[in-house]
């Protein structure tokens, strides 16, 4: 992975505490963390761990970890210490003050990695987003306990003057960022109307991060995407057009990964690039078997496309990297026991004629019938129908092309001026 770290930078190494509630975690959380750190460029240099049911208000662990955290620390030369978690401001504070090392939490390492990933410019600014929104509220609480201990000798001024100042300047900066993520918005929209000439059916492919996403789109539709085993490898959608085994044509689109314990404010943040899903007609959800954690993983995919709002979007469910399943009878029996899915390898394309069959069933149930009569010189919206949807019926009258067609929703509008009961 030596490709991902930079020259001129040192790799920095970090020490990482896990903190979870349940044991059986355990293991799955830490090889997700050292993934993490991995697409960051940084370097593991030790680890501990603590069971927390509830966080400390100071210092998130409690007194004796946080010794034995600044040893270890201190005896594996780590330059940053990493909490598996999200810390506040206070917990940053106080933790900074203790280990005497820079400490950051789960999400700021997640962010991180968006950062590099990051090539577009709406890439980029939803990062930058994200990022000072983050940093808003731990910047306050941090001055807020300058404040007050200030405030108890009974002072004012600097302090406060200088909270009050960097809070309008991370504040402005959002505003900006905003407006600036609006007018690419703007754009991302006219594209889509522009994609809306060529009403076919969209196909959003998601799933929990190197589910296998990309690699699935690369097969599909002949791309030369990022695959790689690193988390959040893909961060800019990507769409392409592709024929299906039926003559008619989708729209493929590669989105973001998920994760667990994605903080709502990221999600809010990316919401620009998310809401590509909420347009799609059909949800292929990528769902990595041969990860013993697939069940949670899965739950977490599901989670945050009904936080966006595409609970009601058809999905098909992918159990992918069936080549690497020790037990071959798994995949059968799950695609047994679940609606709508297939067993597939993205890798070596086991599966793909029944994924194709799959897509091309839900994509027609998505069709729907229209009766209309469409003026001559309005003939090449019946044309389209052909191309676009399933033409059961078509008769030439003297007032116009009768037409009976099972047609995406785009096209059933385009129909409707004309619809003929
Ligand atoms: N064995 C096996 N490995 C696979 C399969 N599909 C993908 N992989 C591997 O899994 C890793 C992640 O694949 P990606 O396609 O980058 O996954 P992704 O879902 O796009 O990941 P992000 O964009 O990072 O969220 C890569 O190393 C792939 O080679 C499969 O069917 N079998
Ligand atoms: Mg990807």
């Amino acid at each position: 992975m030596a490709a991902h770290f930079s020259n001129e930078i040192p790799t920095e190494r970090l020490f990482l505490v896990y903190v979870n509630e349940e044991e059986s975690e355990d293991t799955y959380c830490e090889l997700e963390l050292e993934g993490l750190v991995e697409a960051a460029g940084g370097e593991v240099a030790g680890s501990t761990r603590q069971r927390l049911d509830r966080p400390h208000k100071a210092t998130c662990v409690g007194k004796g970890k946080v010794e034995e955290i600044k040893a270890y620390a201190a005896e594996t030369q780590a330059d940053v210490v990493v909490f598996d978690c999200e810390l506040t401001g206070i917990h940053i504070r106080n933790l900074e003050e203790r280990l005497e090392k820079r400490v950051i939490d789960r999400t700021q390492l997640i962010l991180d990695i968006f950062a590099r990933r990051a090539k577009t410019r709406e890439g980029m600014l939803q990062v930058e987003l994200a990022q000072l929104s983050y940093s808003l509220p731990r910047l306050m609480s941090v001055y807020t306990k300058f404040e007050r201990q200030r405030g108890g000798i009974g002072m004012r001024g600097p302090g406060e003057t200088k909270l009050e100042s960097d809070r309008r300047l991370v504040r402005d900066k959002i505003a900006r960022l905003n407006e600036e993520i609006d007018d690419v918005k703007r754009h991302r929209e006219m594209q889509r109307e522009s994609r809306k000439d060529q009403p076919y059916a969209t196909v959003a492919i998601v799933g929990y991060t190197s589910a296998g996403k990309s690699t699935l789109m690369n097969r599909l539709c002949h791309t030369d995407l990022l695959a790689d085993a690193m988390p959040f490898a893909t961060l800019d959608p990507t769409t392409r057009k592709v024929q299906l085994p039926d003559g008619h044509s989708v729209f493929f689109v590669d989105t973001v990964g998920f994760i667990r314990k994605l903080p709502t404010m990221l999600v809010a943040a990316f919401r620009a690039t998310l809401e590509e899903l909420l347009h799609a007609d059909l949800l292929l959800h990528v769902v990595d078997v041969s990860n013993p954690e697939w069940e949670m993983q899965m739950d977490a995919v599901t989670d945050t496309v009904a936080v966006l709002g595409g609970q009601d979007i058809p999905v098909l469910t992918l159990f992918n990297k069936v080549d690497a399943l020790p037990d071959k009878n798994m995949a059968t029996e799950l695609v047994a026991q679940w609606p709508d899915s297939v067993a597939i390898s993205a890798l070596t394309g086991l599966g793909m004629p029944d994924l194709a069959a799959a897509i091309v069933r839900m994509v027609h149930e998505r069709f729907g019938l229209v009766k209309a009569l469409v003026p001559y010189d309005h003939a090449q919206l019946a044309e389209n129908a052909y191309r676009f949807g399933r033409v059961i019926n078509k008769e030439y009258r003297d007032d116009g092309i009768y037409l009976e067609a099972e047609v995406v929703a785009e096209m059933r509008g385009k129909l409707a001026p004309y619809a003929v009961t």
